[in-house]
């Protein structure tokens, strides 16, 4: 069911000070940057490898304002890792098939993520304290 790690999601303050700390560190590229209203985020997307189902990639996610998830996560937590995204190339289906073992679904139906992805989330507290993701990528590159 699963592809490939899509992304990983790392919660911070001050995305661009972020970004310039991951270029200069990890020598990655910014592929695309996106404010979603609706995700409460201000996001970036570095690129770190290609495959056959598509990219992989850092996530790096600034909070649009204290009352989103980001930046309740900040508040309790701090900086660093906020979820996990696996790429499939079915969402739909794969919402059905965990769905149907118990995990709770945030997003019973797909939502828009970067780069013209659909998304949605499952509980961390059904998947051992990890928030994840899943991710179908658009039928080709924007
Ligand atoms: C909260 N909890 C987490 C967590 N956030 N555990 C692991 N990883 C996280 N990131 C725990 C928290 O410690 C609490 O545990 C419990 O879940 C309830 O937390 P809360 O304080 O009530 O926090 P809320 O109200 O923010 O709810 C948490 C959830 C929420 C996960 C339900 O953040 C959510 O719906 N997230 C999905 C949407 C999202 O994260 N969007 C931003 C990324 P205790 O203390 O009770 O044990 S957008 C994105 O990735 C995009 C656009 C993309 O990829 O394209
Ligand atoms: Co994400």
């Amino acid at each position: 069911m699963l592809l490939r790690i899509d992304h990983v999601g790392i919660a911070c303050r001050d995305l661009e000070e972020k970004i310039a700390f991951y270029q200069a560190t990890f020598g990655v590229t910014v592929v695309s940057r996106e404010v979603n209203q609706e995700q409460g985020v201000k996001e970036a997307m570095l690129h770190v490898a290609d495959g056959e189902g598509g990219g992989s990639y850092i996530q790096l996610l600034e909070p649009l304002g204290p009352d989103t998830p980001v930046g309740r996560f900040l508040a309790r937590r701090g900086e660093g890792l906020h979820h996990v995204a696996y790429g499939v190339s079915d969402i739909e289906g794969a919402l059905a098939a965990i769905g149907g073992t118990g995990v709770r679904l945030l997003d019973e139906r797909p939502r828009h993520g970067a780069m013209g992805s659909s998304i949605a989330f499952l509980h961390p507290k059904d998947v051992g304290g990890v928030l994840t993701e899943l991710v179908e990528a658009p039928p080709r590159p924007l």
